[in-house]
């Protein structure tokens, strides 16, 4: 075996030569890669001896694309496209061996190849589009004509991945080899030369286009589909025109689009925010003072305290992976009532055929229900779901430390209330953790996990560790009022409160957040939760428009009537009624109504939060900026296109920010609008809070 570069190397077995990458920890095609691919064949054309060649990865997985970290930054020689073309024009079979994922640039390059083979869980995508991009190494071209144009947009604008049973139907493989994959691979090539089958050069296929050909209506139709998921993303869009110019044009004009569009894409805002969303995620991962290698508590049985809404999301998360549940509850009917929502949600599902009746059935199975504590002793992981009371949770945590065994998790699903007191309220603080859900919790991505002053590091290990088992991503926050994400939203809310006594209309302030990316505006949200969420109707004095919406009967979403008017189909619109409160309650505080344009009420509604972001930094309640950024998008819709609150901010310059606050702090004499001392100094530092 001969090194290539330090990330390949190159073996020849009687006649077939094997290059090998192994750049851990996805073989990403990093200079050392393309580099190595491209003297590997050189040497292999070179060499008489050799009549075939494998490409071949060594660790987990085949190439996985491109080297992100390399993006930003010219590419340095040799480029990716010199060394496709290198393996498509080779005079000798290329054969590429793929297990575990190809992927974006590793797809590409396997299509370049004359021939693929994988093994049986080998699986398939080019999810390029979740970074903002297209694939840029000629797979826009070469996919559609291998797997045609439809199913090419499917993958192509989902970035979904398919797996190897699929990939063969497709044509995508030509085998999938039984036993290992490197011998099934070298038999394979051999096979191809002493068949003397030719150097298949997927650019120079047509046939697949053909159905594509026949429909014009096809891509517009496509574009239709897909209107409502990919609302104000450039990618998809680019990654149509591209399969588009693949089916209409020569294949070197194909390239050229390609090209073309992918530089646009390259050097635009989303895409640079996208990457920094991919890195951000997986940072979220990492906890300085918890190690990669603490212990983690194993976790078989959970208990879930409540079968109210957000106890039964939670279980469900639980159950959909095949951990049993225990719910809790104080009355049999509030029981029954949970475990029967649960069971009708499950139904739901199997009746749009993304489950099956069997699985309704395993997953109900596994969730059991309760009236006595005690029967959470054997749990190692305990969810009080409860509402939000102090003295009931105390209450609660201090049973379940005379029930449940030692050393199990005790976790609180809190959004609001101090981990702190709670676990006080215990003999075994170290063991209590927050774990808070957003809801609908068996839908919404996001789980903050709250981290209290004597929180130990092996339960903070594993509930990190568990949010990714039950497909969550998880983010680790400190003690605070609201912790991360609800922190952060009550400025927007208070603010979004403002601009409507001001002469802005709910409808107004919703289109401006919406056109900026969020899946809803502020009001819209307050009518999903409803209304009447901590509003007492005898307390209630008038004193807010809350007030007076929830006194005249206006409870949001569930009574067909909010901030706005619902239809059968929830449908809002803009209520007179309310805009006539709105008024009345203006007029009777003397406030002046005004004009307010979309500039204002975007910064009123977004730069709070950013300062808001800056201050949680401050205090180490959030670990990093990119923490609160994944926190945004999984919790609350923020465009993954806008990076989150955090990156936003950057890209507008910290400086703009500060000067933005600062103008609204004159103009209203409100010191919350003082931008936060850490912003100030990264300002005036001429740095970003990606510099931390
Ligand atoms: C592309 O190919 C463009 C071309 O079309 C055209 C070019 C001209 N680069 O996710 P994990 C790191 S665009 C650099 O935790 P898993 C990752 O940051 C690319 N680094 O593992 C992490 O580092 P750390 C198209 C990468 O097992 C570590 O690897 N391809 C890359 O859960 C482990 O990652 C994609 O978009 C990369 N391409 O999942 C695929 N990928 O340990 C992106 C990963 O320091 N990758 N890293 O935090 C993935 O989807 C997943 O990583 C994969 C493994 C499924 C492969």
């Amino acid at each position: 075996m001969t090194a290539l570069t330090d990330m390949a190397d190159l073996s020849i077995e009687d006649g077939i030569a094997l290059i090998t990458i192994d750049n851990p920890p996805v073989n990403a095609l990093s200079h050392g890669v393309r580099q190595g691919i491209s003297d590997g064949l050189a040497q292999c054309l070179a060499d008489d001896q050799v009549e075939a060649i494998v490409l071949i990865c060594a660790g987990r997985t085949f190439i996985a694309g491109a080297d992100i970290t390399e993006f930003g930054g010219p590419m340095k020689e040799p480029g990716l496209h010199a060394v496709l073309d290198d393996l498509e024009n080779a005079s000798k079979p290329v054969v590429a061996a793929i297990h575990g994922t190809a992927l974006g640039g590793g797809l590409e390059t396997a299509l370049c190849c004359h021939y693929r083979v994988c093994d049986a869980g080998a699986r398939f995508g080019l999810p390029e589009v979740n970074l903002g991009l297209l694939p840029g190494g000629g797979g826009t071209q070469r996919l559609p004509r291998v797997v045609g144009a439809e199913k090419a947009l499917e993958m192509m604008v989902s970035g979904a991945q398919i797996g190897a049973a699929e990939a063969l139907q497709e044509g995508l493989v030509e085998e999938i080899v039984e036993g290992e994959l490197r011998s099934g691979a070298i038999a394979f090539a051999r096979k191809v030369v002493a068949e003397g089958a030719p150097l298949a050069k997927v650019r120079d296929r047509e046939e697949k286009l053909q159905s594509a050909r026949d429909n014009p209506g096809l891509f517009d139709d496509f574009r239709k589909s897909i209107a409502r998921k990919t609302r104000g993303f450039l990618a998809p869009e680019s990654n149509i025109r591209c399969i588009e110019a693949a089916v209409n044009l020569p294949f070197d004009e194909g390239m050229a689009v390609e090209r073309k569009l992918f530089q646009e894409l390259m050097r635009g805002p989303q895409s640079r925010a996208q990457q920094y969303f991919f890195f951000a995620e997986r940072q979220a991962g990492k906890i300085p003072d918890v190690p990669r290698d603490t212990a983690e508590i194993p976790i078989t049985r959970v208990g879930v305290i409540g079968a109210g809404t957000m106890g039964g999301g939670i279980s469900m998360n639980m159950a959909n992976v095949g951990i049993a549940v225990t719910i809790i509850e104080t009355q049999q009917e509030a029981l029954d009532r949970g475990l029967g929502i649960i069971r009708k949600n499950y139904e739901n599902t199997a009746s749009k055929g993304r489950i099956s009746s069997q699985d309704v059935e395993d997953r109900c199975g596994l969730i059991t229900g309760s009236l006595q504590m005690e029967d959470l002793a054997d749990c190692d992981l305990v969810i009080e779901a409860v509402f939000e009371n102090m003295d009931l949770k105390k209450e609660i945590f201090s049973k379940l430390d005379g029930i449940v065994k030692q050393g199990a998790i005790l976790a609180s699903n809190t959004s609001a209330l101090d981990i702190n007191e709670i676990a006080a309220a215990t003999a075994r603080p170290e063991s209590v953790i927050g774990l808070h859900f957003f809801s609908p919790a068996n839908v919404m991505k996001l789980l903050e996990i709250v981290r209290g002053d004597k929180t130990g590091k092996e339960v903070i290990k594993t509930c990190m560790s568990f949010a990714k088992r039950i497909g969550k991503k998880a983010v680790l926050v400190g003690v605070c009022p609201g912790f991360v994400g609800n922190r952060i939203l009550f400025p927007r809310q208070a603010q979004a409160q403002k601009l409507i006594l001001e002469g802005a209309l709910p409808h107004q302030v919703d289109k401006v957040l919406v056109e900026f990316g969020m899946p809803m505006g502020a009001f819209q949200m307050s009518d999903l939760a409803g209304l009447d969420i901590g509003w007492n109707a005898e307390t209630s004095k008038g004193e807010s428009i809350r007030d007076l919406l929830c006194e005249a009967g206006r409870r949001g979403q569930k009574t067909s009537a909010g901030y706005y008017d619902y239809d059968e189909k929830r449908t809002p619109s803009p209520s007179p009624v309310v805009e006539e409160i709105i008024r009345g309650f203006s007029d009777k505080a003397g406030l002046a109504l005004r004009d307010i344009s979309e500039e204002e009420i975007l910064e009123r509604c977004i730069y709070p939060m950013i300062n808001e972001g800056a201050k949680i930094l401050e205090e180490g309640i959030a670990i990093r900026a990119s923490d609160i950024d994944v926190t945004w998008v999984y919790g609350y819709g923020w465009p993954v296109y806008r990076g989150g609150p955090m990156h936003y901010a950057d890209s507008i310059g910290l400086d703009n920010v500060v000067a933005t606050l600062r103008k609204y702090a004159e103009q209203t004499g409100d010191s919350s609008w003082e931008p936060a001392a850490l912003m100030v100094r990264l300002a005036e530092e001429g740095k970003g809070f990606s510099d931390l």
